[in-house]
């Protein structure tokens, strides 16, 4: 009897050195990923702050004319996500296209041997005029009358919890949004696009 009694003594210790056990290996695993989905949500609501200052900004801006005040335009969205992340780094990049249909399309060439790339003596349009191919046909800049401007804030800041230096990763992370705004037809529009074949 009194050895059985030890005997349960000895696996009720056991049992509770293997809880505490447990408890030190999942205890780590559990907490990083609790972290790990607060930092997650952390910035889904920072992308919502700057898409909200992005978009609210540029319906404004059609109204106050911001689109030939760049800098009015920017200070109101920086001053939007300033307001909720006070440390945030903000910047702002535009590319001016001929049409809502040209956004972020590439150069077109004439690719006369059928190879898929742009061969010395196969002509193709510069029509951001920068004398090269382009992925990307936008010109840098808020363009001419009547442009159609792709207008990008981007925002670093730090992440809250330190999910990402535990795992090695930066402690800073960067969101950007992106709206189309369209210039006034305040002038003829002076296309500058050209043809060049060398
Ligand atoms: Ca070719
Ligand atoms: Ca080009």
């Amino acid at each position: 009897m009194i050895r059985r009694l030890a005997s349960l003594r000895k696996l009720r210790r056991d049992n509770r050195a293997t809880a505490i056990l447990e408890f030190a290996l999942t205890a780590p695993v559990f907490l990083l990923l609790i972290m790990g989905i607060f930092d997650y949500c952390w910035q889904m609501y920072a992308q919502q702050v700057l898409q909200g200052a992005v978009s609210q900004s540029a319906r404004s801006s059609t109204l106050e004319g911001y689109v030939s005040d760049p800098s009015g335009l920017d200070a109101k969205v920086r001053s939007q996500v300033l307001k909720v992340f006070k440390n945030a780094d903000v910047h702002f990049s535009r590319k001016a296209y001929e049409s809502f249909s040209e956004v972020s399309n590439p150069e077109t060439f004439d690719d006369r041997n059928g190879n898929g790339v742009r061969d010395p003596g196969e002509c193709f349009e510069d029509v951001n005029n920068n004398g090269t191919l382009d992925n990307d046909r936008g010109s840098t800049g808020n363009g001419s009358a009547d442009d159609v401007v792709l207008y990008t804030a981007s925002m670093k800041f730090k992440r809250v919890l330190p999910v990402w230096r535990v795992l090695g990763m930066p402690q800073e992370t960067t969101l950007s949004s992106s709206t189309i705004l369209r210039n006034q037809p305040y002038s003829a529009n002076t296309s500058t696009k050209r043809v060049i074949c060398t």
